[in-house]
């Protein structure tokens, strides 16, 4: 049964720009464990006191999960691994011929020596021990059995099979890993792919499949460059496709926006599983035939992630998709007059980039001259932001409006400096931009007021 190693506190903090506090990996480490996973790798202890921290707090919480700390090869970082109260440390030494000569000046002769003792050293104080051929995948292959067996007969039971430069394809992945399977003496085979071609989880997937243990994850994808397999792709891509039971996929949205959130690191809509569009349905052709049956154009039903599916209506939509969403409120229109509000729908032009429900049930308001009296399920709102007095409000403004669910931004006077429109989905997502707004440099405080009902003025 595959097993999940996550390493969003490790490989996760290793992306450019992203920090997490003590407390934020400790809770990060709390929502992992209630998917799971198997092993968190909880970070290298010798990077910083802050890092060691919050591995030694994570270790104190007597999770399901195995607790790892990442070390290179040396004393010290060992000390501190286990110093840590960490259940195992990963020791990574890199073998490839590039990075003996250009980074370690070592011969693989040296190599193998460091390594062994290192392992002997980490056992020797009663740690589990992973070893990682760092870019294991551009390493002459003799010698990665080689050095892999050295470090099984030191004390490793887990080697990490690491494409650090995910230069792999699924099909050499497969044909590799059969091969150190043959050669490697008994050990847990660990997968770490980085995803620097886009192939990350196809890879894992196809070395799984060749007898290894192992998949190493980050949610969201994090990690150094393009990073490695996202976690809630992996485990839904077990999950659904190879009938892999054991994950909880529950806690995976909110472990995914929790991240946005404390990496600042925002999903591309397009992102599957956890992205905003991954259940939205745009084309007649496609919301009719949804809305008629969902298995029609859904891989998968998204309420095993507690998600809904979304009808997206705009110049594209049919009547179907119309008629339902005004179903959706109670709203009853003939035929007749479902044909002018399609064609309006149709007509409002390419300078709107999304209609909301506010403006269809605007649309329908207009065509049938009947009030509706209902309040709109996504929302519209009006933040309200004060700027700290040494801050030009034009930079506060200026990365408002790189917000893409900002609609239009004025500079005010009054007890605020700046007004902005913003248009949302559901509560969850006017709370996240909140919140992502507050991390804006020169906010000093922001009031909301959500949007009840829209009128439009005289020009209009
Ligand atoms: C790195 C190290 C590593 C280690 C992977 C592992 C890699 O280069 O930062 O220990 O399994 O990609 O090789 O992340
Ligand atoms: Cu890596």
């Amino acid at each position: 049964m595959v097993e999940i190693l996550d390493t969003t506190l490790r490989e996760g903090e290793q992306t450019p720009y992203v920090n997490f506090t003590v407390d934020e990996k400790v809770e990060i480490a709390r929502m992992l464990d209630q998917t799971g996973v198997d092993m968190i790798e909880a970070g290298d202890p010798s990077v910083s006191p802050n890092v060691a921290k919050a591995i030694e707090r994570i270790a104190s919480l007597d999770l399901k999960a195995e607790i790892v700390a990442h070390s290179i090869a040396s004393r010290p970082g060992i000390d501190r691994a286990k110093a840590c109260g960490a259940d195992r440390v990963a020791i990574f030494y890199a073998t490839s011929k590039i990075h003996l000569d250009a980074k370690l000046h070592k011969t693989p002769e040296q190599a193998i020596d460091i390594i062994r003792e290192h392992i002997a050293y980490a056992r020797s104080l009663g740690l589990k021990v992973r070893y990682t051929p760092e870019d294991a995948t551009r390493t002459d292959f003799e010698f990665l059995v080689n050095v892999c067996n050295a470090a099984i007969e030191a004390g490793a039971d887990r080697i990490s099979f690491a494409d650090t430069l995910g230069i792999m394809q699924p099909h050499q992945m497969e044909e590799r890993v059969r091969e150190l399977r043959l050669k490697l003496l008994p050990c847990q085979m660990d997968l770490h792919c980085h995803n620097d071609y886009g192939l990350a989880l196809a890879n894992a997937m196809a070395g799984i499949r060749a007898g290894a243990d192992c998949i190493h994850t980050t949610v969201n994808g994090l990690g150094e460059r393009t990073g490695i397999p996202d976690l809630a792709e992996t485990i839904v891509a077990f999950h659904n496709l190879e009938g892999v039971q054991k994950f909880n996929l529950r806690p995976l949205m909110n472990l995914s926006s929790y991240l946005e959130k404390a990496s600042g690191f925002l999903l591309a809509p397009n992102k599957p599983i956890t992205g905003q569009n991954a259940f939205s349905h745009k084309s007649g052709v496609h919301t009719n035939g949804i809305l008629k049956d969902p298995r029609t154009y859904e891989a998968f039903d998204p309420a095993i992630l507690g998600r809904e599916r979304k009808i997206v209506i705009d110049k594209y939509t049919g009547r179907t998709a119309v008629a339902s969403r005004l179903d959706e409120y109670g709203i009853e229109v003939s035929a007749a007059e479902l044909e002018v509000i399609v064609s309006r729908i149709k007509n409002i032009g390419d300078t709107r980039k999304q209609l909301f429900d506010a403006d269809i049930l605007e649309i329908a308001e207009q065509v049938t001259g009947r009030e509706n009296d209902v309040i709109p399920h996504d929302i519209s709102a009006m933040l309200m932001v004060e700027v700290e007095s040494h801050v030009y409000t034009s930079s506060v403004v200026r990365r408002l409006r790189g917000f893409t669910n900002v609609a239009n931004v004025y500079e005010v006077t009054g007890d605020y400096d700046i007004s902005a429109f913003v248009n949302v989905e559901n509560v969850m997502a006017l709370n996240n931009l909140i919140e992502e707004i507050r991390t804006v440099t020169g906010v000093k405080r922001t009031e909301t007021r959500m949007v009840l009902k829209k009128y439009n003025g005289n020009g209009k």
